[in-house]
């Protein structure tokens, strides 16, 4: 008799245990990567040289194909700088190179992501990818 008691208790807390699993998932169901398609391996067709100086990059907006590697480089003109593109999880150095694929199109905003100075909160671009 206790025994079954214990046993239906358990099989309550799992069945919430498995609930709550089941509805974290829908919120983190895809994670950024996922959806983008984001490859770091294989060689681009495109490339893409993102120049940043103290306190800008050189342009607001990159575009790129989507579904077709591009080589991103970050170089620095002056000062110490490296972005993060936040709706990814790709973030390049200084001097820095990587090979991505994005599968979607949109707008992918990147920023410096170095404490750089003065001007730090300003660097922010884009990736256009269509
Ligand atoms: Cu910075």
């Amino acid at each position: 008799m206790m025994k079954k008691a214990l046993f239906i208790c358990m099989l309550a807390a799992l069945v919430m245990v498995v609930a709550a699993c089941g509805s974290n998932n829908k919120n983190s169901d895809k994670s950024p990567e996922q959806d983008a398609g984001v490859e770091t391996t294989g060689s681009a067709s495109q490339e893409v040289v993102i120049k940043a100086s103290n306190w800008e990059f050189d342009k607001s907006e990159y575009v790129i194909k989507k579904g077709e590697p591009v080589k991103l480089t970050l170089e620095s003109e002056s000062g110490i700088h490296g972005i993060a593109i936040s709706d990814l999880d790709v973030k390049l150095g200084n001097g820095d190179s990587k090979v991505i694929t994005i599968d979607e199109a949109g707008e992918y905003e990147f920023r410096c992501n170095i404490q750089c100075g003065t001007g730090h909160s300003k660097m922010v671009a884009k990736l256009v990818v269509e």
